[in-house]
């Protein structure tokens, strides 16, 4: 019989580059932001110091003002695009100049139980520099990404999102130039079929938007002025609120009750601010373009992830899951990062239809949350059979079950960690 968990720890292990995981090797040769947080969970299962290790070597790279950026580029390699030279940035190790979905804070709480149930002797030293990282990283995203306190954090970048070529930013992405001033020398498509990836023109707009932010010196208020990309954006947020709860029930662990009280604060605002993203007519939540003003009503994953961290009321869940199975509903495997009816959606391209490990993994945890089990049952049990059958693929053809995009990937080996875990 075949050894699933050993193969998943074994690319964990062959993807480590000296305490950080790479997310797989080649395409993506440093440590990525989110990735990461959903690795040191994975790790948290067998190897706790190494746990720690992983958020440890990620929060060397957190700027003065307290983001934690989205790349941080800890060895040089010439296999990726863009590169240190084009994000222009001034950090002490080279990092990327944007951030990414702040799953750190769930993270850092899942390694901190993890070592206090075994027993380590130094959880608490280990977890209190990791607990001012995320802490400053939540008051960065409240000051810098909503300067207005409406509660809703914004992104000005579709790489922040985590979900890059999303349907969500068709129509925001549209309006941002595909003029660069830095040359755009794709690396991606050299590794993958460029079928499965963003196409010229999104990268263009992409770099369109680097070049921008780097002319502001990457300062948050010159970029937010100058931003022609800005999302309010209900998954970034949800995922936010989530890990400012395990913020504060760490800060309370930890004995420190001002901060606790603060992170109350900030969890507060938004709460309530997700919840009233929640579109009755679409039966799901949806993210704001705050230049037109409008909703982004464009179906993605991104309309359930708030269930991570929101404890609906019965007719809302109701009417989000039961849009949740619609979506669902014949498919090899879900769930689909855009449901298969919609105009724009593609089984292979990314982020505009496959199945992904770690949106599972978000997902699983709010149906739990909000005593779904029997759907969250079936979407963890769907993950497991996949990879089993396909491997540890980047994400998975939704109408095919095909495993795509880059192999031997790190979030998918931890999120099979997680999946098949004795508690899960
Ligand atoms: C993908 O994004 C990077 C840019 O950050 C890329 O395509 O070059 C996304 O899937 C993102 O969510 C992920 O963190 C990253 C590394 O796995 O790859």
């Amino acid at each position: 019989m075949t050894d699933f968990i050993a193969q998943a720890r074994a690319i964990l292990k062959t993807n480590d580059r000296g305490g950080y995981t790479v997310p797989t090797d080649r395409l993506y040769p440093f440590q990525w932001n989110w990735d990461s947080a959903f690795v040191a969970m994975g790790f948290a299962a067998y190897d706790v110091p190494r746990a720690y290790r992983e958020l440890e070597r990620l929060a060397e790279g957190q700027w003065a003002d307290g983001m934690i950026p989205h790349i941080v580029f800890h060895a040089p390699s010439d296999s990726y695009f863009p590169g240190p030279d084009v994000w222009r940035t001034s950090h002490t190790i080279a990092t990327s100049g944007i951030t990414q979905p702040p799953v750190f804070g769930m993270a850092l709480k899942r390694v901190h139980d993890a070592a206090v149930d075994s027993g380590l002797v130094n959880a608490t030293e280990r977890s209190a520099p990791l607990f001012e990282a995320a802490l400053c990283w939540h008051r960065w995203w409240y000051a810098a990404r909503d300067p207005e306190q409406t509660g809703l954090v914004a992104l000005l970048h579709p790489w922040e999102s985590g979900s890059d070529n999303s349907p969500a930013w068709d129509i925001a992405l549209a309006r941002v130039p595909t003029t660069t001033e830095t040359a755009v020398v794709r690396k991606d498509t050299g590794h993958v079929d460029q079928a499965m990836r963003p196409r010229d023109e999104d990268y263009r707009r992409f770099i369109h938007l680097v070049d921008t932010y780097a002319a502001c010196g990457w300062d948050p208020e010159r970029q937010w002025k100058a931003a022609p990309f800005k999302i309010a954006e209900v998954q970034t947020t949800a995922i936010l609120l989530r890990s400012g709860e395990e913020l504060e029930r760490l800060a309370v662990m930890l004995g420190r009750t001002e901060e606790a009280a603060e992170l109350r604060q900030m969890n507060t605002l938004s709460r309530k601010a997700l919840l009233a993203q929640w579109r009755p007519h679409l039966r799901r939540f949806v993210s704001r373009d705050l230049i037109s003003e409008e909703d982004v009503e464009a179906p993605t994953q991104a309309g359930f992830i708030p269930l991570l961290a929101l404890d609906l009321e019965p007719a809302i869940l109701d009417a989000a899951c039961a849009e949740m199975e619609s979506w669902a509903s014949g498919l090899a495997v879900a769930f689909p990062s855009t449901p298969q009816a919609f105009a724009g959606f593609e089984a292979k391209r990314y982020w505009r239809g496959p199945v992904w490990g770690v949106i599972n993994w978000l997902l699983i945890a709010g149906l739990r949350r909000n005593g779904r089990v029997d759907l969250a049952e079936g979407l963890r049990a769907a993950t497991v059979q996949v990879v089993e059958r396909q491997g540890f693929a980047e994400y998975f053809d939704p109408l095919t079950g095909e495993g795509c995009g880059g192999l031997d990937f790190s979030w998918t080996a931890a999120a099979y960690i997680e999946f098949t875990r004795k508690a899960a």
